[in-house]
């Protein structure tokens, strides 16, 4: 196969021409193909086949133990000035950047195969979607694209008849950690990575392109790309609210966007659009509507179980690749509280030894496609989208942010997302569990500076009368034995309830320095097993911790300089005067 978009063909001939592969394939999206892939993955060891009679048609892939995360310190935003990536970003002149890493790309696939991956973001036929070609000489990114994104000829038809594509140049390399590197190109709309095979570093389609370059044609066009989960919440009378939700890497968007209704709240219905990333547009009503780019899910393993998230727990036992997870005696996969079976041998492979750490790597993942999940929405390929009636941010803060407030207006709201803080995961390399400034949980995702991009935010109210209400919430609130406050996961649901009828003004509010929280009574807990005491403190706020907090939100807008939009510092000085 090839293309009749010569500027495809050429740029696949130059690339090769550089790259010296021995083998050049177009991949065209069957399932035919993916069950090659996986044939030559397996017999490459890049697989290993896990239980078929368990888990049919489930593999396991074992990472470099170097490379199991993103790497955000390697990870650069190569725009024409360093102010235009701001502070927010790590930047290399584009072309010392580039000649980097043409230096690394020369002849690196000698005696690999070259996968050219046409794929599409978003429905086929939506006019919001956008396509790019991905070039790999990884089997494994060339799977894991085909279950996350519409990939081949279908994509490919839609590239020729758009006639313009994102370009992605992706090598495993050595797999050598210093000779890694993640280059933004946003102004040529390029994507050069080179030296991981993981995640967000590899699968081209998804961080790269559908957040960094999104984030930057969205600026320029007047729309938004989010780190956002879609969910829509039908009620027992079958009227349904989509909400799109922030949370930084590792923080509940997987888990929210697939929950299971609490007992107390049968007769709701959850409908998961997308778990990771959102596209939004205002429609010509002014309304919000977002649609989700991705077509599968790279989800977070540890932590899945039956109690906490049944629909991913079942949607993971077929037809899935799972990644660093540890196995057991039998050939299954397993990990930290699946709450099934026992770890034999652990995700590096060696006999499993409980001193040597956790058996499965705290981010081991499984890829699946989103049509395995049992609440998948059918609108999740609706071309025009889904209206969304609130936006959320949260983050994992074991203290100071209550369990759920509103912001008072729009240009509050986008003071609340750009002050998220959250506790660092597993999700990047580096340390875990210290607070750092997450804005809109896009810190390691923005494509340009953080101040513009405020801006941008700001500037929908100009646009429409009718933007979505803004809320934050923040299941992870612990007491001083390190227990969380909140049971979390379905039990959410109680406080999204709250937050769908303030969207429908069918209840009140109590006023607070930070926002609209929530009366005791409006928040649902019947059932749960939570003292007064306890709900009391999820929905306090802490004047002076509040003082504090806010000293170090300004410290931290202060960084971006002049560039930083004066209403938003009018918002955090009105709240600074109603804490005083
Ligand atoms: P990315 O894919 O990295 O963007 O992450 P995500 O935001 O989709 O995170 P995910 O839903 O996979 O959750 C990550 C971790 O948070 C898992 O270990 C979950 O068990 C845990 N988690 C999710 N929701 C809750 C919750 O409501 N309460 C508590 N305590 N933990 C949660
Ligand atoms: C994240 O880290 O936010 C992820 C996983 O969703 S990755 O695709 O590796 O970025
Ligand atoms: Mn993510």
């Amino acid at each position: 196969m090839t293309t009749r978009l010569s500027a495809l063909s050429d740029w696949v001939a130059e690339i090769a021409k550089h790259t010296q592969p021995d083998n050049i394939y177009w991949c065209q999206g069957t399932d035919r193909e993916y069950r090659d892939l996986v044939r030559q993955m397996l017999e490459s060891d890049d697989l290993i086949e896990l239980n078929q009679e368990h888990y049919p048609r489930c593999y396991l892939h074992r990472s470099n133990p170097t490379d199991v995360a993103r790497v955000e310190h390697l990870t650069y935003v190569c725009s024409k000035s360093k102010q235009d990536a701001g502070p927010n970003n790590n930047w290399m002149a584009p072309k010392a950047a580039k000649q980097m890493m043409q230096n690394f790309f020369k002849g690196c696939m000698r005696g690999r195969t070259l996968y050219v991956i046409p794929y599409c973001m978003g429905p086929l036929d939506s006019p919001y979607a956008r396509c790019g070609v991905e070039i790999t000489d990884s089997a494994y990114v060339a799977a894991n694209m085909y279950l996350m994104t519409r990939m081949g000829t279908d994509a490919l038809k839609r590239i020729e008849k758009d006639g313009s594509f994102i370009k992605g140049v992706h090598s495993i390399g050595e797999l050598d950690p210093e000779r890694r590197y993640i280059m933004h190109f946003p102004d040529e709309l390029l994507i050069m990575s080179y030296g991981s095979g993981y995640g967000g570093n590899a699968l081209l389609g998804k961080k790269c392109h559908a957040l960094r370059i999104a984030s930057h044609q969205a600026r320029t066009e007047g729309w938004l790309a989010e780190h956002m989960l879609i969910v829509g919440l039908e009620n027992p009378d079958g009227e349904t609210h989509y909400l799109a939700c922030a949370f930084p890497s590792a923080c509940g968007k997987t888990n929210l966007a697939m929950l299971i209704p609490p007992e107390s709240l049968a007769g709701w219905k959850i409908w998961t659009l997308g778990d990771d990333i959102a596209w939004m547009h205002l429609d010509e009503q002014g309304q919000l509507r977002a649609i989700n780019p991705e077509a599968g899910l790279f989800g977070v393993v540890p932590g899945t179980n039956l109690n906490t998230n049944p629909n991913a727990y079942k949607m993971i036992q077929a037809e899935t690749i799972f990644t660093n997870v540890a196995v057991t005696k039998e050939n299954d996969p397993w990990w930290e509280d699946k709450n099934v079976g026992e770890p034999a041998v652990d995700w590096q492979g060696n006999l499993y030894d409980p001193k040597t750490g956790a058996a499965a790597h705290p981010n081991s993942r499984f890829t699946v496609s989103a049509k395995h999940n049992p609440s998948y929405s059918k609108l999740a390929e609706a071309p025009e989208g889904v209206p969304i009636s609130a936006l959320i941010f949260g983050g994992r803060r074991r203290e100071l942010a209550p369990l759920i407030y509103q912001a008072k207006d729009w240009a509050h709201g986008v003071l609340v997302g750009a002050s998220v803080a959250s506790e660092t995961t597993a999700a990047a390399t580096g340390e875990v569990g210290v607070v750092r400034r997450d804005p809109m949980a896009m810190k390691p995702f923005c494509g340009y500076n953080f101040a513009d991009y405020w801006a941008h935010w700001l500037s929908f109210s100009d646009r429409s009368g009718s933007l979505p209400s803004i809320f934050h919430v923040n299941w992870f609130r612990q007491d001083t034995q390190g227990n969380f406050l909140w049971p979390g996961f379905g039990e959410n649901l109680r406080v999204l309830r709250w937050i769908i009828e303030r969207c429908e003004k069918r209840v009140g509010a109590v006023e607070s320095p930070i926002g609209y929280l929530p009366k005791l009574e409006d928040i649902d807990c019947t059932g749960l097993d939570l003292n007064k005491d306890t709900i009391e403190q999820l929905l306090t706020v802490n004047p002076e911790q509040w003082r504090v907090e806010m000293r170090h939100i300004r410290e931290y807008l202060d960084e971006f300089g002049e560039r930083v939009p004066k209403q938003l510092l009018a918002e955090h000085d009105k709240i600074v005067q109603a804490l005083s």
